[in-house]
């Protein structure tokens, strides 16, 4: 395969190339491509240097896949080059997710929507991804009918900016900020831009995000994102209200026999998933698992993950995969 990837030098891009490197996946020719600024740089990919390139020239070497994380007015303008030059891209930017005519995948849940066709496919937004992969195994079982959601969200998710920014904060050095406030010792209430409906983006796409992943537009799901000074993973609170009542017992193992999810859950051993440990790993992690006593059929638990890795990345490369492998491209 020959492989592009859209913002090689950026964070989520530089996860890209690790997790290509470790999977093994099939690269015969690898295309880093960022902007203009980066152009004529080095990247090093399994022992051998390669040189950036822009997007023109990556359009025109004609990819058959292209793992794009560059933002989204940069997939808006380039993902349809990339496609009309016959690549396949899957795209990490929020700009194609609610495009009917585009798949949005987590391939353990939805990867068989794929066609030869789909040309364009987005990845879901991180705190969207390790939610559904723990919310779908239940629906399937108990039919969910509302999701109350609380994030603890990765400096990481911002980007390279904002781990400069909490660096500067401990060191106790003025510099630029990512956010409006400082990060270190606070949690900031706003994740994105917001929306007219005082939402944040973010927030808004668990919700929608979430529906379109899970075919069901019946789930009702409220979103509060924060941002914490954490390097490892998003967190999330997470309140499920089911259609049926459930067994502890079953929903433990149906968490436990579902593809990328691990459960860790052992008061007794102080068992639980926190970011610092997430960090590295491609799986989604749950534990504090509860039945809400305050109304029926309904649950809570706290879900972890590497935003980079799961919740882009990973996720990227996991649904090349999946293309590969059914000879999708
Ligand atoms: C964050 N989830 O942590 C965001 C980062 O829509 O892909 C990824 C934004 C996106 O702020």
């Amino acid at each position: 395969m020959k492989v592009a990837v859209v913002g090689a030098t950026g964070m989520v891009g530089e996860v890209m190339l690790q997790v290509l490197a470790e999977r093994n996946f099939p690269v015969t020719e690898l295309i880093p491509v960022a902007s203009e600024k980066s152009v004529g740089k080095e990247i090093e990919f399994k022992g051998k240097k390669y040189k950036v390139v822009g997007l023109q020239t990556a359009v025109d070497m004609k990819a058959d896949v292209a793992l794009f994380s560059a933002g989204g007015e940069t997939s808006l303008e380039w993902a349809p080059k990339f496609a009309a030059a016959g690549t396949t891209v899957i795209d990490n930017s929020s700009a194609w997710r609610m495009d009917p005519t585009k798949k949005l995948i987590v391939p353990e849940i939805n990867a068989s929507e794929l066609t030869k066709e789909d040309k364009i496919i987005a990845n879901p937004n991180c705190s969207t991804i390790q939610m559904v992969m723990v919310l779908n195994p239940l629906h399937k079982k108990y039919n969910i009918k509302r999701v109350i959601v609380s994030t603890y969200q990765s400096i990481t998710g911002t980007g390279v900016k904002a781990v400069q920014q909490l660096e500067n904060e401990y060191a106790g050095v003025q510099g630029e900020m990512a956010y409006k406030y400082p990060i270190h010792r606070n949690a900031i209430p706003q994740c994105d831009s917001f929306e007219e409906n005082g939402y944040t983006k973010e927030e808004m796409k668990l919700v929608r995000e979430t529906q379109k992943i899970l075919s069901d537009k019946t789930i009702a799901v409220t979103a509060t994102a924060i941002r914490i000074p954490v390097v490892g993973g998003h967190s999330e609170a997470v309140n499920i209200e089911f259609s049926n009542d459930f067994d502890m017992n079953e929903v433990r193992s149906i968490l436990h026999h579902t593809d990328g999810v691990v459960v860790q859950d052992n008061n007794d051993t102080y068992t639980y998933p926190m970011p610092l440990f997430a960090q590295g790993k491609d799986d989604v992690f749950v534990g504090r698992i509860r039945r809400d006593e305050s109304q029926p059929n309904s649950l809570n638990m706290w879900i972890v993950a590497d935003n980079l890795r799961k919740g882009a990345a990973t996720n990227t490369i996991q649904i090349a995969e999946y293309l590969v492998a059914n000879k999708l491209v």
